[in-house]
């Protein structure tokens, strides 16, 4: 039996960044993806009454998709090498999770006025402003390695290709659309042609969210 147990929806969101992180270790989780229904008859027991929640060992439960991307990160090694590194690595990881959360917001926004408005305010500022951001921070952080952060692979890392990811899904923007931004382009690549990620990134299912 998995050690850990990942219980979210048939959805990438707010889980899809820790699903990675088990894929770039290579360790192996309990992947369960609940519909409404399920979720339900079990919402009493997450102890936010929301999801993600990783299960360890069977009895401790985490929730908090960004507290539980860093425990494992850091559990697989994959959180940078000193203090100092991790919290770059951290910084990138909460700067992508912000614009996640703006993405969250345009798919699950039903009023199509404030939708418009959403995707305005997303291409006008939170996305260049992000971006220029990356642009400038891996120049200085991960230079030519093809990393965010030094010269391996971390979750800052994963946290980018997942956030472009989820735009894409939205419809708020296509991959094509990142290469104008050559570091983030290159971080892309390396993700993609990383064979354990690329045999994942095909046969992981197609997601509405
Ligand atoms: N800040 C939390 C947000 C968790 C959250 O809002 N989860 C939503 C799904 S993305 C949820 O569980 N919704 C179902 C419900 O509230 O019943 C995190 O990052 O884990």
């Amino acid at each position: 039996m998995a050690r850990y147990k990942l219980i979210y929806f048939k959805g990438r969101a707010r889980a899809e960044l820790i699903r990675l992180i088990f894929h770039a270790a290579g360790e192996e989780f309990e992947d369960v993806q609940l519909d409404d229904q399920s979720w339900q008859q079990i919402r009493t027991t997450s102890p936010t009454g929301s999801l993600p929640m990783l299960v360890i060992d069977g009895n401790e439960q985490l929730v908090q998709s960004m507290a539980i991307a860093r425990f494992v990160a850091r559990e697989f090694g994959l959180a940078g090498n000193d203090r100092f590194q991790q919290a770059l690595v951290d910084s990138v990881a909460d700067a992508m999770n912000d614009l996640l959360g703006d993405v969250v917001e345009v798919t699950f926004e039903d009023d199509s006025r404030r939708k418009k408005e959403r995707i305005r305010r997303f291409h006008d500022r939170s996305f260049p402003e992000t971006a220029s951001f990356l642009e400038r921070f891996i120049d200085k952080y991960g230079g030519n390695s093809g990393y965010a952060v030094g010269d391996e692979l971390t979750y800052a890392d994963l946290t980018i290709y997942n956030t472009l990811d989820q735009i894409v899904i939205a419809g708020v923007a296509g991959w094509k659309d990142f290469e104008r931004y050559p570091r983030i382009h290159e971080i892309v690549r390396r993700i993609e042609d990383t064979p354990r990620f690329a045999e994942y990134l095909k046969s992981r299912p197609t997601a509405s969210f």
